[in-house]
């Protein structure tokens, strides 16, 4: 796959040639340390050069190495001058170098076997245009902007035209600050993200996965609930508990035992994977935004926007209302794997964490009131993560008691996040934007572009983190994996 690249933003005037040189690259590595004159990168590939003057020609006028995010965003940019720039003997090809930096074009006969071959049938006897193994190695630079693959690399050249190649088969590897990609030609590697299309476009409003990731349950606002037992390829829409405000919903680990609730109405659970519902009449009608499920289902706690934070011991029969966590706004409530602690966000004010299953909450995160907007803890609730609608993700790795506000992912309309069961892996979603990964408990972020920009509104987790499910308000169902 070649993209376009915005040559514009480099001030350059292309010149299109007849036949454009192919670059076809085995691989792109890149390594963000995230530190000035440390990060780096570097190619190898092949460059077929139909008309013959590539080499003339950079020699000439340089040329413009160019790396780019998945959503064609610039990542690095290196230009190496003409003075920098050596032809090397008997038309071999060329070297260039830059502060840091150096690429070559050398002559090979061997045609790759594992790259696609050009289609306009050169590197025959008869025809010796030539075939360029290429090299790039980009040192001592600084990225400033996050890194995402596919990745894609570029060299433009003034006047003559540019020739681009995208890998998309990539693996990422992250280690405290450091980042490292390596994208090789091919289909893109296992892990992607996947528009589920077969349970429609809809307005999806909160979605849960079990532990596995192949068990998801999905509510629609003034909808259905619609579960999936194969990781969101096939939906089969739950008629059980009817069409109704649904605003949250919950699994157990094995995706057996679900809740979901209504905004304005009651709290529906079922013990066979969404088949048949039972109404829970006994919390009440409610304005109900959040539930909240222990691993094995018996535990459920859920909140009342405006009132209180309700628990639930025997998977939703009875009810207790927690008057200790006081009337508020409540809008997401998280719990540990066995419903001990439990985590619940206000917007317009504070976080409040309790250790006792509901019965004493307290107040955190107060030395200001933030609109929070959803919070997701570790399977033993030491480690959290809550996001601000119109502002920042926070982390805590302490139960709740202090808490840090982790930028590296911008300030946005955080709406939803997810977090693995060791709280290392994180995913989150933005209203009108991104959704965005960490794996390093939310210090640094990946935007994921691939699933676009949309009006996310929910996201969850399996239990290792690698396999994610977003719901989009009007739109579909992506799953990662
Ligand atoms: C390269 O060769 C092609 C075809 O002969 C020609 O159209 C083009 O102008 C040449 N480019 C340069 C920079 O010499
Ligand atoms: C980031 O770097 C690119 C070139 O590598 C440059 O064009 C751009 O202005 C830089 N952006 C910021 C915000 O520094
Ligand atoms: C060799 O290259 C020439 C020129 O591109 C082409 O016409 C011819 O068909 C090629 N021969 C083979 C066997 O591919
Ligand atoms: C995550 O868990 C699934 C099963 O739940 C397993 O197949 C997969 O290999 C695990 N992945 C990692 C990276 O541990
Ligand atoms: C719940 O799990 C935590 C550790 O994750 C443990 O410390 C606590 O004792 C457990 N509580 C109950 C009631 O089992
Ligand atoms: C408020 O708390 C946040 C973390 O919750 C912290 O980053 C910030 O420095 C604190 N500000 C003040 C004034 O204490
Ligand atoms: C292009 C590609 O490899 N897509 C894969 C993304 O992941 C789904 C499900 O995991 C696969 O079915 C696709 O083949």
């Amino acid at each position: 796959m070649r993209r376009a690249l915005s040559l514009l933003a480099l001030g350059i005037t292309l010149a299109l040639t007849a036949a454009q040189p192919t670059m076809t690259l085995t691989s792109i590595k890149v390594v963000d340390m995230a530190r000035t004159n440390k990060d780096q990168w570097r190619l190898k590939g092949y460059l077929d050069d139909p008309d013959g003057n590539i080499t003339s020609a950079i020699d000439e006028v340089g040329t413009t190495a160019t790396l780019q995010n998945s959503n064609d965003v610039v990542i690095n940019t290196v230009a190496f001058d003409p003075a920098g720039c050596k032809l090397l003997n008997k038309d071999k090809g060329i070297i260039c170098k830059a502060m840091g930096a150096r690429m070559s074009l050398k002559r090979t006969k061997r045609v790759p076997k594992d790259v696609m071959i050009t289609p306009h049938g050169a590197h025959n006897k008869t025809n010796p245009n030539p075939y360029y193994k290429i090299l790039g190695v980009f040192r001592r630079q600084e990225f400033n902007v996050t890194v995402s693959t596919p990745l894609t690399a570029a060299f433009a050249i003034a006047g003559v035209g540019e020739f681009s190649a995208t890998n998309t088969k990539c693996t990422e590897k992250d280690r405290k600050r450091t980042s490292k990609y390596l994208c090789m030609t091919g289909a893109p590697s296992p892990g992607n993200w996947t528009q589920q299309t077969a349970a429609g476009s809809r307005n999806w409003f909160s979605i849960a996965s079990s532990s596995d990731g192949s068990k998801l349950a999905a509510v629609v606002g003034g909808g259905l609930i619609y579960t999936s037992t194969d990781s969101g390829a096939n939906w089969a829409e739950q008629t059980g508990a009817g069409s109704r405000s649904w605003v949250s919903i919950a699994s157990s680990s094995d995706g057996s035992k679900l809740a979901a609730v209504v905004l304005g109405g009651a709290i529906y659970t079922s013990t066979d994977s969404g088949v048949t519902w039972e109404e829970r009449t006994a919390a009440g009608s409610r304005n109900w935004q959040s539930i909240a499920s222990s691993a094995d289902g018996t535990k459920l706690a859920a909140v009342d926007e405006g009132g209180l934070v309700y628990t639930s011991t025997d998977s939703g029969a009875t009810w207790v209302d927690r008057t200790a966590s006081g009337s508020r706004n409540w809008v997401s409530i998280a719990s540990s794997s066995n419903g001990s602690k439990l985590a619940a966000v206000v917007e317009g004010g504070f976080i409040y964490t309790s250790t006792d299953s509901g019965v004493t909450w307290t107040p955190r995160a107060t030395n200001a009131s933030r609109d929070w907007f959803s919070i997701a803890s570790s399977s033993d609730g030491s480690k959290l993560a809550a996001v601000v609608i119109g502002g920042s993700i926070y982390t805590s790795t302490d139960s709740g008691v202090t808490w840090g506000e982790q930028t590296a992912a911008g300030s946005r309309n955080w709406f939803s996040i997810a977090s693995s069961s060791d709280g290392s892996k994180l995913a989150a979603v933005v209203q009108g934007g991104s959704i965005y990964k960490s794996t390093d408990s939310g210090v640094t972020w990946a935007e994921q572009t691939i699933a676009g920009s949309g009006s996310w509104n929910s996201i969850a987790s399996s239990s290792n983190g690698s396999k994610l499910a977003a719901a989009e308000n009007g739109g579909y169902i992506w799953t990662y994996a």
